[in-house]
């Protein structure tokens, strides 16, 4: 891939050479380089904004009436593992979200542990880098309450996402540092527009990091684990679009 390569022929790429390309059990676009690539300059500048505004700083909320009608899905819409079939099939009743890796007190949370915590609803606008938005109302967990219950430990520097979902042979996943996870609008949501959250959008839970573009919002969390590096996960590049086609890690709006 040629550093002449745009962001939009590069989408416009994924949607052709994509089947070919997994088939060959290859990376979309082998020998890629981030830092050959334009495509990546948008959110370079976004992650120095952010550096300079402050990461702590919030993202937009909107009211009730700015709820888009239709928000779209996109990605995978419904896991294909027999356990997540199964859990789904009985109101993920039996379902557990495991918390691991670096922390003092692992545990495995069921849907309504996670509902006992103090409930985040916030009203924000979804950036999918391929460029749509919409605005949803989520509800969930604040990632920091969890953090207090696992305590990390001194060297945990980043949060995995475990999906239960595949793009062909990889699994989904997403990582994220610690001022994002325990920045206050970063939430796992369990419900979306006042209903429990929809398969297609990730039942039953996922993750909102509201700084971050559409990619990062990983559904159809399973694991948490926490880590000191991503750089062993995977191709290295902290989630299933970075290490494959080369989208930031850090993908700031
Ligand atoms: N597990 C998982 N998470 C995912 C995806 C996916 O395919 N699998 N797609 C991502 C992308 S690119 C976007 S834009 C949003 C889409 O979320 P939605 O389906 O709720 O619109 O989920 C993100 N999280
Ligand atoms: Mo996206």
């Amino acid at each position: 891939m040629s550093s002449r390569f745009t962001r939009r022929a590069l989408l416009t790429g994924l949607g052709l050479a994509a089947p070919a390309l997994i088939l060959g059990g290859k990376k979309l676009y082998p020998g890629w380089k981030p830092q050959e690539t334009l495509l990546n300059s948008g959110e370079w500048l976004s992650t120095k904004a952010h550096n300079l505004i402050g990461r702590n700083a919030l993202a937009r909320e909107y009211s009730v009436a700015d709820i888009s009608p239709n928000f779209r899905t996109n990605g995978s819409t419904k896991p294909k593992t027999a356990q997540w079939k199964k859990d789904a099939k009985t109101g993920f009743e039996s379902w557990r979200l495991k918390f691991d890796g670096k922390v003092k007190s692992p545990q495995e949370f069921s849907l309504a542990d996670l509902k006992s915590y103090p409930a985040r609803t916030q009203i924000t606008r979804h950036d999918c880098v391929e460029g749509w938005s919409a605005v949803g109302q989520w509800t969930g967990v604040p990632l920091a309450s969890l953090l207090d219950t696992v305590v990390l430990a001194d060297d945990a520097r980043y949060l995995v996402f475990w999906c239960a979902d595949k793009f062909g042979d990889w699994q989904y996943y997403e990582s994220i540092d610690l001022v994002d996870a325990f920045h206050p609008q970063t939430i796992l949501a369990y419900g979306m527009n006042g209903v429990p959250l929809p398969e297609g959008h990730g039942a039953p839970i996922r993750l909102r990091v509201e700084r971050q573009l559409g990619y990062k919002q990983a559904k159809f969390v399973m694991r948490i684990e926490a880590v000191s590096t991503f750089a062993t996960i995977g191709d290295g590049f902290g989630g299933l679009w970075e290490d494959i086609a080369g989208y930031e890690w850090y993908a700031g709006i």
